[in-house]
């Protein structure tokens, strides 16, 4: 019999950490947090508010320790722009990327002919300077490399490329000189087929993490059943030199829904990872996420057991060598 797997991932006592209940204005929902720590040290969120017009925008809450005493804006932080077709109907999901002295925030705008990829910029979570739409319809769930590889920048992102089933939704890495002109495009993590947790539909949950063994990624599969979609998360590991090498991926998701805020709420059985932070510890792993599309929740893990998980987890059945690359993670189908 094979035992019962520990939780890799620890939900905070306290959760959900932030509920529309705690906003300053009316509000409906809040969820999908981008996160970053802030020069004081404070762990500041760029949280999704969904309104009572159904449209959404970002607000930040600031915390000393990233889990209680939230301070949340008292009006919203950064709002669409509703004139501009790109922002017609919101503003969603941000992920950030801290580079030098900015913090980079890529979020979907809804625009009059589907969901994009938007690039803003902050340096003090005050003031946000809007930079390019990076990828036009329908894409979303993007994050930006915190680094650069040969002058390039990286992107990762989620184009739906067909509505046809069997095509599948996968992860993308496209490649930019100047953040504005994007090429090279090539399908990093695919989707699989059939009865897996991660069939059809996956995105990229937070941004990369840089570890000694690779970069970290963390993403979203979708399984669809009779009673709706279930959004879980899983990990994979890609190349340092060369993120476009898949080195591992999780046979498994590491955590979805569960607890009753997770399982109930606007859209039920989400867990929506947007955010993440690494302790000065070196090993404890802040998770934020989004819970059933109404509120925040926070989850800790330690780096080292994610890496070893998603090794020995692997979907080529943990075969590979540390080290080296897994072949059926890099090669997609058929082993889906
Ligand atoms: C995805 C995104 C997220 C949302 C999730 C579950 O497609 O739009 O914003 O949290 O669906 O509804």
């Amino acid at each position: 019999m094979t035992a019962i797997r520990k939780q890799l991932f620890r939900r905070y006592k306290g959760n959900p950490i932030l509920a529309p209940s705690d906003w300053p204005y009316t509000v409906n929902g809040v969820f999908n947090p981008g996160v970053a720590v802030d020069r004081d040290g404070s762990t500041v969120l760029l949280v999704r508010v969904e309104d009572r017009t159904g449209v959404s925008h970002l607000t930040v809450a600031r915390s000393r320790d990233g889990f209680t005493d939230w301070k949340v804006d008292p009006h919203p932080s950064f709002y669409p722009d509703l004139d501009r077709s790109e922002e017609a109907w919101g503003i969603e999901d941000p992920r950030i990327t801290r580079v030098d002295d900015e913090y980079l925030i890529t979020y979907t705008g809804f625009s009059r002919g589907g969901p994009l990829v938007c690039l803003a910029a902050t340096r003090d979570f005050r003031s946000f300077e809007r930079r390019a739409v990076l990828m036009s319809p329908e894409d979303k769930d993007a994050a930006l490399f915190p680094t650069r590889f040969g002058g390039r920048w990286g992107l990762l992102h989620r184009p739906v490329t067909s509505g046809d089933h069997r095509v599948g939704t996968h992860i993308w890495i496209s490649w930019s000189p100047d953040l504005r002109h994007w090429g090279d495009h090539a399908i990093l993590i695919h989707a699989r087929q059939g009865a897996w947790w991660d069939a059809v539909k996956v995105g990229l949950g937070p941004p990369p993490l840089q570890t000694d063994q690779g970069w970290l990624l963390m993403f979203h599969g979708v399984k669809t059943t009779a009673a709706g979609a279930i959004y879980r998360s899983g990990l994979a590991l890609l190349d340092l030199e060369d993120p476009g090498t898949v080195l591992a991926r999780s046979n498994e998701w590491v955590i979805g829904p569960e607890a009753d805020y997770e399982r109930t709420g606007d859209v039920p059985d989400v867990v929506f990872p947007t955010g993440w932070l690494l302790e000065p510890d070196g090993d404890t792993i802040r998770m934020y996420y989004g819970a059933a599309d109404t509120s925040v929740a926070v989850a800790s893990a330690g780096l080292n057991e994610l890496l070893a998980f998603v090794h020995d987890h692997c979907i080529c059945g943990g075969s590979h060598r540390r080290g080296a690359h897994c072949t059926a993670a890099a090669g997609g189908p058929p082993w889906g």
